[in-house]
């Protein structure tokens, strides 16, 4: 393996992609925020369209080449899609993430939630999720923010390929939210029974 350095995907900007950053604050603690984020081999954890990951080979925490193999849930214009760990930063609560194969096929997507049907490859994807602290309501919250680079292919616009990205960060970020303020609220009064 040779030298590997990482940039910021929004820093290698072309003229066919399209990037964007997306924001959400979360009434959670950075540390359990952080948590859900960073497992590399659990986006089921939060992300609301993966079923099932599988890292090839065996995950060190914190090596970067490390490859995930997600699987989605159906209904979506891809099947599976292979992933690689670019960065992650705990101490700067950084992970960033590339993906490098599947089978994004040209194919309808139809999100019954916002009712958008779209028609897009997935291709040339990097992303970077970064969590900070802050006080919400005195209270300790979380902000966080996503952004990406993605090719925008060929009969998209530049605009169809943002929207369709970005909704479906916004629900992962959406997803991540709710898992994590249930989380915290159990925290602070110990499981429920139900
Ligand atoms: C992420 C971000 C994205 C995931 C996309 C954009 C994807 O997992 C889904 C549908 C697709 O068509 C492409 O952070 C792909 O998860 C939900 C399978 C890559």
């Amino acid at each position: 393996e040779g030298q590997y350095t990482w940039r910021h995907p929004t820093c290698e900007l072309q003229g066919n992609q399209c990037t964007s950053t997306l924001v959400k604050h979360i009434k959670a603690p950075v540390d359990l925020v952080w948590s859900l984020v960073r497992s590399f081999d659990q986006p089921q954890r939060y992300k609301p369209f993966v079923s099932r990951c599988i890292v090839q080979g065996d995950l060190k925490i914190g090596s970067l080449r490390s490859l995930r193999e997600v699987n989605v849930k159906s209904g979506l214009p891809a099947t599976m899609s292979t992933e690689r760990l670019e960065l992650l930063d705990d101490e700067k609560h950084i992970l960033g993430i590339k993906i490098i194969g599947g089978d994004h096929r040209l194919k309808c997507f139809i999100n019954v939630q916002i009712l958008v049907v779209l028609f897009l490859i997935v291709q040339n994807y990097s992303s970077i999720i970064m969590v900070h602290p802050e006080l919400i309501d005195g209270r300790p919250g979380t902000l966080v923010m996503e952004s990406f680079v993605v090719d925008v292919p060929d009969g998209n616009t530049k605009d169809d390929t943002c929207y369709f990205v970005k909704a479906l960060i916004n629900c992962n970020l959406k997803s991540l939210a709710e898992v994590s303020e249930r989380m915290a609220l159990q925290g602070r009064t110990g499981p429920t029974n139900r």
